[in-house]
């Protein structure tokens, strides 16, 4: 995308690349609007201004995202980590150190970036690569772990459907995403080496950001932080009588914060606690058992610190 292809844009807004359509567009657009961000979108605009906040998005191709990083059109990028990665290893292969970096890993998109080979096929470890093709839309990654392992083989570089290339004799083996492994099963490969543990990231520049734009990303990282603490936590509630407290703490020895409130009749306590995850019903009915009463399981949205 040229220069000239974004419009003009006022220096002290934040701008956020972001995967227009695939599989990162809406965990992103949904991290961005947790965090209090409102926008509206055209389907024809790359573009779209924030109507709350000093805030651009760009709707972008993923693959797009480091670039517009590395050349200065965004400060902020939420991409996949194997996407990013490739991108700087290709700046590295051009012996450049690339200016931009992972600043936090956001919890979503995860994958591996891994070698597979033909499950009919005998692998004893890593040498079986040497002399072999394989296929891959991750080649700089790729270059640069058969370089750190010593292990001379052909890389075929494919932009998409790389799992086909064995079957069809371009390649004797792949290095692609895996996430449940139905596709490399599929076409009868199997994962024997990971290469990478991918997750969508928030990418960031590494020029510092003039004051205003600091403020701006400044508050959205730690609203983003508030944002994944409490993802996957829950709020556990109820009450329950004074005396019942000693059983019904001794089952809550593996919860966070467990705090105990008088109520007004003082025979009564009320009782919260977080716990990660989903919580299992034979701990709500264990609690239950042992007098806890008006007991909920509740969502959790937001934790500051
Ligand atoms: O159009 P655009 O260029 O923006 O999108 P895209 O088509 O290039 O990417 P998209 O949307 O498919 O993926 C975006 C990002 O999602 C990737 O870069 C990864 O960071 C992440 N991600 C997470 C995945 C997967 N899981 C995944 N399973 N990306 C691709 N896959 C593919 C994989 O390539 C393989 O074909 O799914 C297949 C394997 O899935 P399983 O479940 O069968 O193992
Ligand atoms: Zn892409």
């Amino acid at each position: 995308m040229a220069d000239t292809a974004l419009p003009a844009v006022r220096r002290e807004r934040l701008r956020i690349a972001i995967q227009k359509k695939g599989r990162l567009g809406e965990p992103a657009r949904a991290l961005l609007s947790a965090c209090g961000l409102a926008w509206r979108e055209t389907p024809d605009r790359l573009f779209c201004h924030a109507d709350n906040a000093p805030v651009d998005l760009l709707l972008v191709r993923d693959d797009d995202i480091p670039r517009l990083l590395l050349e200065g059109h965004c400060e902020w990028g939420i991409v996949g980590r194997n996407v990013l990665g490739e991108q700087l290893a290709r700046v590295r292969e051009q012996g450049a150190e690339p200016a931009v970096r992972e600043e936090r890993a956001l919890g979503f998109g995860g994958c591996r970036l891994s070698i597979a080979v033909p499950t009919a096929l005998p692998w004893n470890g890593v040498a079986d690569l040497a002399g072999q093709r394989i296929a891959t839309s991750h080649p700089a990654l790729l270059r640069a772990w058969l370089a750190e392992r010593g292990i001379a083989a052909g890389v075929v570089t494919l932009s998409g459907s790389v799992e086909i290339a064995p079957g069809l004799g371009q390649a004797d083996a792949v290095c692609d995403l895996v996430s449940s492994g139905a596709t490399l099963a599929a076409n009868r490969l199997r994962p024997v080496e990971d290469l990478l543990a991918s997750e969508a990231v928030l990418a960031v520049g590494a020029a510092p950001l003039d004051p205003a734009r600091e403020a701006t990303a400044s508050t959205l990282r730690r609203r983003i932080d508030c944002v994944l603490r409490a993802r996957d936590r829950r709020l556990l509630v109820f009450r329950a009588r004074r005396d019942a407290l000693p059983g019904l703490m001794s089952l809550l020895t593996d919860v966070e914060a467990p705090t105990v409130c008088p109520t007004e009749d003082g025979d009564s306590v009320s009782l919260q606690a977080l716990w990660h995850g989903q919580m299992p019903w034979q701990r709500l009915e264990a609690l239950e058992r042992a007098g806890a009463r008006g007991l909920m399981v509740l969502p959790v949205e937001r934790m500051l610190a």
